[in-house]
C-alpha cells in the first residue's frame, strides 16, 4: 500500500534539467562552431531524419526551420531563468554545456575563452542562488566539424579531443562545479546514432556494428574523463547517464519472457556494467557474435575502463517497455528512441509515451540491486500542450498528476532501500523538444511564449505546477 508522506534524505537534490542546445539559442555567438543541433530541422522530418541513413548534415533554410538557432533564448536570458528556477526553492540545476562554444570545431589545441566566460557566468548565478550546478559534458551536440572530417564517434581520434575538452572544463570549473555527468543517455546511440555518436551509418546492416565501435570509444572517454575529474576536482562526483526503461514481458509465455529479459540485459545493462562495473558483461560475447560486432580495441582499453568507473548512475526515466518476440507493425507502441508493443495496462501521453510510474520504482529498485551505487534520476516527466487562459493562468493539472505520482513512486523506492541521490525533472521551462524539434511538447513549470513556427515573445510565465514544485520541494517531497 502507498503512504501518504515520504522522507527523502536530507539534502536531496530537486531541481530541473535542461540542455544547451534545447535552450540556449545564439547558436552563431560567442565564437561558438556549428554543432549538430544547429543542423537538426524541426517537426515531423526531424524524427525521420533521427532513424534514417544518409542525412547530410546540411542546412536548408528554404525548406525547414530550425528551433535550436534561437532555442527560447537562454543564452541572453539565463539570469531571469536561473531566478525563477530559484524561486522554486531549486538545490541543483541540470545543464549541459555545448561542446561547439569551448572548443568551436572540437579538435583545437586552445579553447574559446568567451565560450568559457559564459557558462562562468551562468554557474555564478547557480551559486548566487546556492544551486548545485550538474552538468552534462555531452547531451546530443557533437561539433559539426568532428562529425563531417573525422566520421563522429566511428574515429577513435574523437576520445583525445573529447578528454581534452573535459579537462578544459575540470580546470575551469573545478571551484564551482561539483557533480558531471559524462554522455547523455549513452545507451540510447545504437537506437540513434546520429544524435549520441554523430554519424548516420549508410545501411542499416552496419548499424549495430559501428554504433557499439563508436560506444567503446565513448567508454574509453568517459573512463579518461573520470580519471581527470578525480585528479582536478578534490570534491568531485562523475556519473554515467542511462536512458532507463524496464522491460515487461507482454505475458507470462517463456520465450517472451526471455526476450524481454535479453532487450533488458544488452538495453539496459551493457552500458552500465562497462561504466560502473568496469567490464563488458558475460551476455555481451554471445550478443555481439550472433550479431557480427567486432570491436577495434586498443591496448590498455579494458585495463582503463577497469580503473575508472563512475561514481553514481543518472538517468532519464519515462515509460517503461513492453515487449514481445513476435511483433507486428499495428501492435508497435510509440516511444521516446525505443519502442515495444502497446500495454493494454497504461495510458499514454498525447505523443504515445505510456506513463507508468510503478516503472520508475522498479527501475530504481533493479539499478540499486545490480550496482550498489547512489542513483540520481535527472530526467522526467510529462510533454503536453498547454493552453494560456483568458487571464494568463496555465493549469496544467495533469503534468502535476504526472509528476506527483513519480515523485511517490521514488518515495517507495527510497522505502525499498534505494540510495538516491536527486531528482532533476525534464525542461523546467518550456524548451525545444529533442525528438519533434517543435515548442508546443511542453514540460515546464515555466511557460515561454514561442510556437512551433517561431512566433512569440519568449515572455516567461508560471504555470501551475510551478507552485506546486515550489511546495514539494520546500516540505522535502512531504507535500505532494
Ligand atoms: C530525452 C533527452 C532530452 C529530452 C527528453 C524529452 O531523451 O535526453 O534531451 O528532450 O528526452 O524528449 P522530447 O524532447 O523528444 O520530448
Amino acid at each position: 500500500m502507498n503512504k501518504t508522506t515520504y522522507q527523502f534524505p536530507e539534502g536531496f537534490l530537486w531541481g530541473g534539467a535542461t540542455a544547451a542546445n534545447q535552450l540556449e539559442g545564439a547558436y552563431l555567438e560567442g565564437g561558438k562552431g556549428m554543432n549538430l543541433a544547429d543542423v537538426m530541422p524541426g517537426g515531423k522530418v526531424r524524427l525521420k531524419v533521427i532513424s534514417t541513413p544518409g542525412f547530410n548534415f546540411e542546412i536548408d533554410k528554404e525548406k525547414y526551420t530550425y528551433p535550436n538557432h534561437e532555442g527560447i533564448d537562454f543564452y541572453h536570458r539565463y539570469k531571469e531563468d536561473i531566478a525563477l528556477f530559484a524561486e522554486m526553492g531549486f538545490k541543483a540545476y541540470r545543464m549541459s554545456i555545448a561542446w561547439s562554444r569551448i572548443f568551436p570545431n572540437g579538435n583545437e589545441l586552445v579553447p574559446n575563452e568567451e565560450g568559457l566566460a559564459f557558462y562562468d557566468k551562468v554557474f555564478d548565478e547557480c551559486l548566487k542562488h546556492n544551486m548545485e550546478p550538474v552538468v552534462t559534458i555531452s547531451h546530443y551536440e557533437m561539433p559539426l566539424y568532428l562529425i563531417k572530417e573525422y566520421g563522429g564517434w566511428r574515429n577513435r581520434e574523437v576520445v583525445t579531443f573529447f578528454e581534452r575538452y573535459a579537462t578544459t572544463l575540470f580546470n575551469r570549473y573545478k571551484n564551482k562545479v561539483k557533480y558531471w555527468l559524462t554522455f547523455n543517455e549513452i545507451n540510447g546511440a545504437v537506437f540513434h546514432p546520429i544524435s549520441s555518436l554523430g554519424f548516420s551509418p549508410d545501411t542499416e546492416d552496419v548499424r549495430l556494428q559501428e554504433s557499439f565501435q563508436g560506444l567503446h570509444h565513448q567508454f574509453v572517454a568517459s573512463s579518461l574523463a573520470v580519471k581527470a575529474c578525480h585528479e582536478i576536482i578534490s570534491e568531485g562526483k562523475i556519473g554515467c547517464m542511462l536512458i532507463c526503461a524496464p522491460v515487461y514481458s507482454i505475458d507470462s509465455k517463456p520465450e517472451n519472457i526471455l526476450y524481454a529479459f535479453q532487450e533488458e540485459q544488452i538495453f539496459n545493462y551493457l552500458c552500465g556494467d562497462v561504466q560502473v562495473r568496469g567490464e563488458y558483461p558475460a551476455f555481451s560475447k554471445r550478443f555481439f557474435k550472433e550479431n557480427g560486432i567486432t570491436i577495434q580495441m586498443e591496448n590498455g582499453d579494458l585495463e582503463t575502463i577497469k580503473q575508472y568507473p563512475v561514481d553514481f548512475i543518472s538517468f532519464s526515466y519515462y515509460m517503461s517497455r513492453t515487449e514481445k518476440k513476435e511483433k507486428t507493425a499495428e501492435e508497435k507502441a510509440a516511444g521516446n528512441i525505443f519502442s515495444g508493443v502497446k500495454n493494454p495496462f497504461l495510458e499514454a501521453s498525447d505523443w504515445g509515451w505510456e506513463i507508468d510510474p510503478i516503472g520508475l520504482r522498479i527501475a530504481l529498485n533493479q539499478l540499486y540491486d545490480r550496482y550498489r551505487v547512489p542513483l540520481f534520476v535527472v530526467e522526467n516527466g510529462l510533454g503536453a500542450y498547454d493552453n494560456v487562459e483568458e487571464d494568463g493562468s496555465i493549469n496544467d493539472d495533469y503534468r502535476i498528476d504526472y509528476l506527483r505520482k513519480h515523485i511517490e513512486a521514488m518515495g517507495e523506492a527510497v522505502e525499498d532501500g534505494v540510495d538516491l541521490m536527486g531528482y532533476t525533472s525534464w525542461g523546467c521551462i518550456d524548451l525545444v523538444s529533442a525528438s519533434t524539434g517543435e515548442m508546443s511538447k511542453r514540460y515546464g513549470f515555466i511557460y515561454v511564449d514561442k510556437q512551433d513556427d517561431g512566433s512569440g515573445t519568449l515572455e516567461r510565465k508560471k504555470k501551475k505546477s510551478f507552485y506546486w514544485y515550489k511546495n514539494v520541494i520546500a516540505s522535502n517531497g512531504q507535500n505532494l
